[in-house]
């Protein structure tokens, strides 16, 4: 299949109350294992890409990659952008057959934020690239910070209603208590703010930093009305283990197949694990 929008697998799981997962992928690997998992799940699946990832194996490489896997599948693929920040980039990629981008102008004030929102928007959207945004602030949530403080960082109800209706933008990653990376306690999520945006706004909901944060609370955010989560961390940890396991069994082993074939596998495992979580398997 020719790769998708973003909006058009998003719409599809709003409307449905489900949620996609969207796995970060900087090599080869990772994206045979992410694409196989969405296949034996026959689930939707939007393969994202960071600055860093296009920095590390070159925005042709990544683009040549995932088109060819996403003519491969059998099951709808997206190609996003993850966490643009620079003009540059962000028409790279729109350039290189992304098939959607975010911008995330989230450590701008409000209108500025909006503003360069907006000017993502013109050029991405008459290009029939989607766009998502976000407000508010995630990570370094921690415990020393007071709950003023922390209120602050989380994306204000009134302020996503201004900025969707000033933006038009295809959805909205918002702040309720998740970080990037590793947790250092356990993520404790707003649900009560989850709900009253999602009750405000018509649109997908995206959640990042969701690697660590327990099943349950995964579970409760898609019912509330989030319908893309990002996986970065949790499919990290994975290749890593795998990498780990057949170093350290077998030592003398010096053959790239047989060292990344085992973590591919522990890719695709925790990949299949998040889609049956997120309702998006069988919804291909
Ligand atoms: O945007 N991302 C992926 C990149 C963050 C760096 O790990 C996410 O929101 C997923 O974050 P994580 O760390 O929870 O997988
Ligand atoms: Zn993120």
């Amino acid at each position: 299949m020719m790769l998708v929008t973003g909006k058009e697998i998003l719409d599809k799981a709003h409307k449905e109350g489900y949620a996609v997962g969207a796995f970060n992928v900087n090599n080869m690997e990772i994206l045979q294992a992410v694409i196989a998992a969405a296949e034996e799940e026959k689930a939707p699946v939007i393969i994202q890409t960071s600055e860093g990832a296009i920095k590390y194996a070159g925005i042709d490489y990544l683009s040549t990659l995932v088109r060819l896997a996403a003519e491969k599948a059998t099951v709808p693929v997206a190609l996003h952008l993850d966490h643009g920040t620079t003009f540059e980039t962000i028409i790279g990629c729109i350039r290189n057959g992304w098939t959607s981008v975010m911008i995330d102008g989230s450590h701008h004030p409000l209108e500025e934020n909006i503003a360069v929102t907006n000017e993502v928007i013109k050029i991405a959207h008459a290009c029939g690239v989607s766009v998502e945004a976000e407000l508010g602030r995630l990570g370094g949530v921690e415990d020393n910070i007071s709950v003023d403080e922390k209120d602050a960082r989380l994306t204000h109800p009134d302020e996503a209603v201004k900025f969707v209706k000033e933006t038009g933008v295809d959805s909205l990653a918002i702040a309720i208590g998740t970080a990037h990376g590793k947790y250092k306690g356990e993520p404790k999520l707003d649900f009560e703010r989850l709900t009253t945006i999602k009750n405000l706004l018509n649109i997908p909901i995206v959640l990042h930093g969701a690697s660590g944060v327990p099943e349950d609370a995964i579970q409760k955010a898609v019912s509330l009305g989030v319908n893309k989560i990002n996986i970065d961390t949790d499919v990290r940890v994975a290749f890593t283990e795998g990498v780990k396991s057949v170093i350290v069994n077998k030592p003398e082993e010096y053959d790239p197949r047989k060292i990344c074939g085992p973590a591919k596998d522990e890719m695709k495992k925790v990949v299949k694990a998040k889609m049956k979580l997120f309702g998006c398997s069988g919804k291909a």
